[in-house]
């Protein structure tokens, strides 16, 4: 606790880790062009299914921030993300259509299972906002630093997949999730060490899912 800084000292004790998840074989793909169009489309399918998880994850989060947050402003900057979840889940439902990939169909791999998992149990009520809004953040933030890895400059993103990236690689997404990570740091540095304990665990537990849910799209299991 008190300096507003706990997340970028766990990121820099856990870079190794964060820059797995950031920096995946799968993204590093997409940024120069060779990546497989039938890995991208598992992703896409794949990633239905966990954000339609995300939903009821995010529905906790705001009930936890609405119980437990002393600062009005949280709950605004959660309901915008619910609100980003809805245009999400119709841009999932018109891209794949135009991949000709049919959702009704597509059952979650083993990666996506553990995953879909691991945020159930953050919506338990014994589960407290601290940890579950660290582990919000880390979730958006892997998928924002990698997607804006795919726009920056040098990149050879097939054009096709530019749309894709710029959905979580948007500056407006970044500074989302730079908001996100006030409202982590802004509870950290109040919390006891065992709530510190666990968001640190719930943040790695989040960059492992990540590299697994990656490591599924780019046939890796
Ligand atoms: C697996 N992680 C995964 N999917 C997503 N859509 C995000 C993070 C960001 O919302």
């Amino acid at each position: 606790g008190g300096k507003n800084n706990t997340i970028e000292t766990w990121l820099n004790k856990h870079r190794l880790m964060y820059n797995k998840a950031t920096q995946h074989p799968f993204i590093l793909s997409i940024r120069d062009g060779t990546v497989n169009l039938s890995s991208f489309k598992l992703w896409l399918g794949q990633d239905y299914i966990f954000v339609r998880e995300f939903v009821p994850f995010l529905a906790s989060v705001l009930l936890k921030a609405w119980k437990e947050s002393d600062d009005g402003s949280d709950m605004e900057v959660l309901l915008g993300g619910m609100a980003s979840l809805n245009d999400e889940i119709s841009w999932f439902k018109k891209e794949a259509s135009k991949w000709s990939i049919l959702l009704s169909s597509v059952a979650p791999q083993k990666a996506n299972q553990d995953y879909c998992r691991f945020l159930e149990s953050m919506i338990s009520p014994e589960v407290n906002y601290t940890v579950a809004v660290t582990a919000f953040w880390a979730i958006e933030a892997v998928y924002q630093e990698s997607f804006s890895l795919c726009l920056g400059s040098g990149s050879k993103t097939p054009i096709e997949l530019l749309e894709t990236c710029q959905r979580w690689g948007n500056d407006g997404f970044g500074q989302y999730c730079v908001s996100l990570r006030n409202i982590a740091n802004k509870n950290l540095a109040k919390a006891p060490a065992d709530v510190l304990k666990k968001a640190e665990e719930a943040l790695l537990r989040v960059l492992e899912l990540e590299v697994g849910f990656w490591n599924m799209s780019h046939g890796e299991m």
